[in-house]
């Protein structure tokens, strides 16, 4: 496996051919390869200058999901929080050969890459607003057939603290209309496209044909949230999860696509949909000197 540091990018790549890139703007994946596919969305006028958060790949939102709420300790924070507007240092690579049966032909090398994030790294903007003692571990785990993001937060404080965390990932598609969702049926959702009402999902493969963002709760993390071919049924990403039991379905449709300055082309709503592991429907609380962890593992078919 080599790994290549340059203008603010890690980047690594196995002997197989598969291929991670992490922007140290975000701790930010923009590019995860298979099969010689780019398997993420970036939107052609994504920010990658540290400007604005990227449009695309798998942003990071921490300690906050959404608009803060008022009166709260995270109010004067943007939305989504700091996590993917900060700059994350590396902290360096391992890589394991993971033979899980002595059978297996070939040992599956897995390469994790380690980000590091902590209250003193952030501006004085973010420390006001969020003057609380932490320290973020986020890994980002290539094999040749997964990519997994794990975030551990640390309490380095003397008082306890609550957050919430999201991973945004942004599916490259080829065509919004030929895909559907599956693993959400009778799931309860908040629907934030219809005044954050609840509802309860009747769908077993649930259609994108407008705008969609809804927050689906209390899912078993073990259990893959599908996106999976309208055409052939054949699953074209599987997510699970661990710790992290809600999910985002999130596809802005024409009108939003137009509306966001850093979304482009207007019509590539048509070619990603972000399905995002997360905590964001309650609070976790961290006690003073204790640590957290939660992560994502996505296969792809494609
Ligand atoms: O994940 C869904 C969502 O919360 C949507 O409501 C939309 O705001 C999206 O995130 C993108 O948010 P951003 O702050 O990146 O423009």
């Amino acid at each position: 496996p080599t790994i290549s540091i340059q203008d603010n990018a890690i980047s690594a790549t196995l002997p197989s051919g598969e291929s991670v890139t992490i922007q140290l703007y975000g701790a930010t994946v923009t590019s995860w390869k298979a099969n010689g596919q780019e398997q993420l969305f970036v939107s052609q006028k994504a920010h990658l200058d540290g400007s604005k958060p990227i449009r695309g790949g798998i942003p990071l939102v921490f300690p906050v999901f959404g608009p803060p709420p008022q009166n709260h300790v995270t109010s004067p924070l943007p939305q989504h929080g700091f996590a993917r507007n900060s700059n994350w240092e590396f902290l360096g690579k391992s890589s394991s050969e993971s033979a899980e049966t002595a059978g297996q032909a070939k040992a599956d090398l897995a390469m994790k890459l380690d980000f590091g994030l902590s209250h003193t790294m952030l501006t004085e903007e973010f420390r006001k607003a969020w003057p609380l003692e932490f320290g973020l571990v986020y890994s980002v785990t290539l094999t040749k057939d997964t990519l997994e993001t794990s975030l551990q937060v640390r309490n380095e404080g003397t008082q306890n603290f609550e957050f919430q965390v999201l991973m945004h990932t942004y599916f490259n598609i080829e065509n919004i209309s030929n895909v559907r969702v599956k693993g959400l049926d009778s799931k309860t959702y908040v629907d934030k496209t219809r005044n954050a009402t609840s509802h309860t999902e009747t769908s077993a493969a649930l259609a994108i044909t407008e705008e969609t963002d809804r927050v689906y709760k209390e899912l078993d993390p073990a259990v893959p949230v599908i996106i999976s071919s309208a055409d052939d049924d054949k699953p074209i990403f599987s997510l699970t999860r661990k710790a992290l039991t809600d999910v985002v379905v999130w596809n802005p449709w024409i009108e939003k696509a137009k509306g966001m300055a850093d979304f482009g082309p207007d019509e590539a709503y048509q070619n990603m949909l972000c399905v995002e592991a997360g905590a964001v429907s309650e609070w976790q609380t961290l006690e003073a000197g204790e640590a957290w962890e939660g992560g994502q593992t996505i296969k792809s078919r494609l």
